[in-house]
């Protein structure tokens, strides 16, 4: 089973990730964006809905027209994994 991140190696990564909140536990992190209009939006949750199924990793999500809400965690490991630091940099490098 994959490896929850420790509390070692979690203030770099989490650093590094400067648009993300991670909750107060450092459980999960959380990012809210907003785009041009709900088409932009959607075409976003495509491209990280095929990156997600690629990876085997799913976000937990909301989307309200030009709103979209992530909140990353891996529900295995109950915690902060790589594979939440690797998701999460791909939304940053796309958006
Ligand atoms: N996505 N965020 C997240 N966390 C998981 O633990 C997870 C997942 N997607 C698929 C998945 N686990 C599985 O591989 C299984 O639960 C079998």
């Amino acid at each position: 089973m994959i490896k929850k991140l420790t509390a070692d190696e979690l203030p770099k990564l989490l650093g590094e990730l400067k648009q993300w909140q991670p909750s107060a536990d450092n459980s999960s992190i959380q990012r809210s964006i907003k785009f041009a209009d709900f088409n932009e939006a959607f075409g976003f949750m495509t491209r990280v809905a095929i990156k997600a199924q690629e990876m085997d990793h799913h976000p937990e999500w909301s989307n309200v027209f030009d709103k979209v809400e992530i909140t990353l965690s891996t529900h295995t490991a109950k915690g902060l994994t790589e594979r939440d630091i690797t998701l999460a940099r791909f939304i940053d490098a796309i958006t």
